[in-house]
């Protein structure tokens, strides 16, 4: 199928910014659905509020538009109920790891079945540029114009630390990265977290000098390498791309059926 038989063209034009990374994230994750050949009755996306979460308005799936910081507590729902169906959850980064890090750390503990998509911008995008937990150390935000003092979360350190297990990396300047990469990461059975790199040139870009959203793209280029690259050797501050965990333990929802047939059996 084209892109655009996965859209709902009712809702455009969207509400996103000329330069926003976050087209560039959903293209993305649309040519990785057409290539798993998966019908639109077999996705479930669910997002919680923020620029990046406009997604579920826009794909014709089945979708679930939800609140701030909670989309992977009701994927979570949706999933035990559905297991059969492919949850993918496109999250900001202030919506996943500010006001949701704690479903994020504890959906990632549990290896619940599902796709977490980071799509981090390092900044509050929709409520107008306030910094969030991956803003980092020295960046202007409205809420810090005299630069933030709080040190940024590593989101593949943080998500293999709290156990997901398929973890990876890319930017908006790596498109075919974006795909390949959620491709897998659905295919993955377990939770899985695709961290993305996505330009705000509105306020993070605005704010910090990076330019238009051409400087940024560019920028993503000369800032990341792959993973163990011989750049990586030499410039230890560069980004890595690729993925970074992929093993298999049991998955949530199959210990949990089991559990539903010993209860049924009285054991
Ligand atoms: C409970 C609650 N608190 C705060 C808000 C206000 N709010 C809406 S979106 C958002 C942050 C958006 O940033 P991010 O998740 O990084 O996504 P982006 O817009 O940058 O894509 C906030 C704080 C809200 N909607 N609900
Ligand atoms: S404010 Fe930033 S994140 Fe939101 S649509 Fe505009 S460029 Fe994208």
């Amino acid at each position: 199928m084209a892109v655009k038989d996965y859209i709902r063209e009712r809702f455009f034009p969207h509400l996103w910014c000329p330069g926003c990374g976050h087209g560039i994230i959903l293209n993305g994750m649309l040519r990785a659905i057409d290539k798993l050949g998966l019908s639109k009755n077999e996705i479930v996306m669910v997002t919680g509020i923020g620029c990046s979460a406009r997604i579920a308005g826009y794909v014709d799936f089945h979708t679930l538009h939800t609140i701030h910081g909670r989309a992977l507590a009701f994927a979570t729902g949706v999933k035990l109920s559905r297991p059969e169906l492919n949850v993918i959850v496109p999250m900001g980064d202030g919506d996943a790891l500010a006001i949701g890090g704690n479903h994020f750390i504890h959906a990632a503990r549990r290896n619940i079945d599902m796709t977490a998509v980071i799509m981090n911008n390092r900044i509050y995008g929709m409520t107008g540029g306030q910094f969030s937990p991956l803003s980092g150390f020295g960046i202007t935000a409205t809420t810090a114009p005299y630069t933030n003092i709080d040190n940024a979360f590593d989101t593949v350190e943080l998500a293999k630390a709290a156990g997901a297990t398929f973890v990876a990396r890319t930017s908006a300047y790596h498109v075919n990265e974006i795909s390949n990469l959620i491709r897998k990461a659905i295919l993955h059975k377990g939770f899985s977290v695709v961290e993305i790199l996505s330009q705000c040139p509105t306020h993070f870009g605005r704010k910090n000098k990076e330019g238009e959203a051409a400087d940024m793209l560019r920028r993503y280029k000369e800032v990341t390498t792959p993973i163990g690259s011989k750049a990586k050797k030499e410039n230890p501050e560069l980004i890595e791309r690729g993925i970074f965990v992929q093993s298999q333990i049991p998955e949530y929802c199959s210990e949990y059926d089991k559990i539903i047939q010993k209860a049924m059996k009285g054991q």
